[in-house]
C-alpha cells in the first residue's frame, strides 16, 4: 500500500508539496462525512475506468481522431468542480472528458461523443476534444491552445452583464500561459472584475516541452502583471483541492473578481493516445514515481482506509460499480448510430433567425429562404 499522504513529503514538477496531516474522526475525514468521501471515491474511480475503457476502445479503432487521456488528474476534475452550483460554468481544453462528466454529462452522452455517434452529447460531430453540453453548463472543450480563456473572460462577462451570481471555471494546461489571449482575458477579467476562476492543470509539459524550458518564471508570478490574485495548490489531494474551490467560488461569488490557480498535477499516460508515455522527454523513473506516490486516487483511498472510513469489500464495490458504468457507456456508444451523411451540414452554422442569416457560407442557397445549404 502507498504511504498515506499525511506521511508524504512530495515532489510535483519541481516544487516541494508538503500535505497536511489530516485530522480523522468518528464521522468522517478533514470535514468530510463518510458518503462524501466514498462518493469523491466513487466519482475518481468512475473518471479512471471511463478512461481505460476509452484506451481501450481507442486501441482497437473504436474511437478516431485524437484522444487526450486526463488519467493522473482526477483530482482536479472532481476537486474543482464537484463543489460548484449546477449552473455555473465550465470550460476547458481537450483533456476534458473526466471534467464533462464532473460537471454532469452522462458517461454514456461523453463515451458515445468519443465514438461519433448520434446519441454523443454534441451530436457525434465534436468527438474527443469538444465534449458540449450548455444544459449542464459545460461550455466546452476546445482544442486550440489557450482559445478558451478569452471565451472563459466571455462568460465571465455574460454572467456579469445579465446580473447572475454563478462563476466561470475556465481550465487550461500550463502550455496556454504564453499564448497572448492569456493575457489580454485576465486584464479584461481584473479590469472589469469578472467572476471567473482561471485554472491551470500543470502538468509540468506541454506536449514534450517541459514548462521550466519556456518560462524563466514560475507560474504563479504569470498573473500578477493583471493584478489577479495568484494561488498555488496540490491537484492530487482532491480534498484539499475541494475544500480550496468550495471557498474560492464562494469569494469570487461574493464579488472578489477573478483568480488564477497554479494546480499542480501530473499524467501518467502520454499527451494523447500517439504518445509514449515515458522514454522521451521524461523518463520511466519520472513518471512510476509519480504513479506510485501521486495517483490521487490511491491518495484518497489509502486516508480512507487508515481512518477506518474504506473497507475492501467497499473498495471493491465501488470500483465494480465504475467499471460497469462504463462497460455500459461503451455498449451504449458501440450500439449508437453514426450521424447520416445528409445531416453533414447540421449544426454548423447558426440558425437563421428575424435578422436573416448569422453566417454566410458561400455554399449555396435553399430554395426561399436565402439561408445555408443544409445537406
Ligand atoms: C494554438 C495551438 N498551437 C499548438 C497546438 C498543438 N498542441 C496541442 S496540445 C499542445 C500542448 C498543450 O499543453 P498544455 O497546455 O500544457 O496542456 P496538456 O496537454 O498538458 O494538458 C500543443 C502545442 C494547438 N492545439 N493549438
Ligand atoms: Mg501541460
Amino acid at each position: 500500500m502507498a504511504q498515506a499522504i499525511g506521511e508524504m513529503e512530495a515532489k510535483v514538477n519541481g516544487t516541494e508539496l508538503s500535505t497536511a496531516d489530516g485530522e480523522a474522526d468518528a464521522a468522517g475525514l478533514e470535514g468530510f462525512s463518510r458518503e462524501e468521501l466514498h462518493a469523491l471515491l466513487a466519482d475518481m474511480l468512475l473518471y479512471r475506468r471511463f478512461e481505460e475503457k476509452a484506451e481501450e476502445a481507442y486501441a482497437i479503432g473504436k474511437i478516431g481522431g485524437f484522444c487526450h487521456l486526463h488519467i493522473g488528474q482526477e483530482g482536479l476534475a472532481a476537486g474543482a468542480i464537484k463543489p460548484l452550483r449546477g449552473d455555473d460554468l465550465v470550460i476547458t481544453a481537450y483533456r476534458e472528458h473526466t471534467q464533462a462528466i464532473a460537471k454532469g454529462i452522462t458517461p454514456r452522452a461523453a463515451m458515445a461523443e468519443l465514438y461519433g455517434r448520434t446519441t454523443g452529447c454534441s451530436g457525434g460531430r465534436g468527438g474527443s476534444m469538444h465534449l458540449f453540453d450548455t444544459s449542464v453548463g459545460f461550455m466546452g472543450g476546445h482544442g486550440i491552445v489557450g482559445g478558451q480563456i478569452p471565451l472563459g473572460a466571455g462568460l465571465g462577462w455574460a454572467i456579469r452583464y445579465r446580473g447572475g451570481d454563478q462563476v466561470c471555471v475556465c481550465f487550461m494546461g500550463d502550455a496556454a500561459v504564453n499564448q497572448g489571449a492569456f493575457l489580454e482575458s485576465l486584464n479584461m477579467s481584473a479590469i472589469w472584475r469578472l467572476p471567473v476562476i482561471y485554472v491551470v492543470e500543470n502538468n509540468g509539459y506541454g506536449m514534450g516541452t517541459a514548462f521550466s524550458r519556456v518560462s524563466v518564471t514560475d507560474m504563479e508570478a504569470r498573473s500578477g502583471a493583471c493584478g489577479v490574485p495568484a494561488h498555488t495548490i496540490n491537484g492530487q489531494d482532491v480534498l484539499e483541492t475541494y475544500r480550496f474551490f468550495e471557498d474560492l467560488a464562494a469569494k469570487v461569488r461574493a464579488g472578489a473578481g477573478p483568480q488564477f490557480v497554479n494546480a499542480l498535477t501530473y499524467r501518467f499516460r502520454g499527451h494523447s493516445m500517439s504518445d509514449p508515455v515515458s522514454g522521451t522527454y521524461r523518463s520511466k523513473e519520472e513518471v512510476e514515481a509519480h504513479i506510485t506516490q501521486q495517483d490521487p486516487i490511491t491518495i484518497l483511498r489509502d486516508r480512507m482506509m487508515e481512518a477506518g472510513l474504506l473497507t475492501q469489500e467497499e473498495l471493491e464495490a465501488i470500483d465494480a460499480g465504475a467499471r460497469s458504468i462504463s462497460d455500459d457507456a461503451a455498449d451504449f456508444a458501440d450500439a449508437s448510430p453514426v450521424p447520416d451523411p445528409s445531416t453533414l451540414y447540421d449544426h454548423v452554422y447558426a440558425e437563421i433567425n428575424e435578422h436573416g442569416r448569422l453566417f454566410l457560407d458561400g455554399r449555396g442557397e435553399r430554395p426561399g429562404d436565402g439561408g445555408p445549404a443544409n445537406g
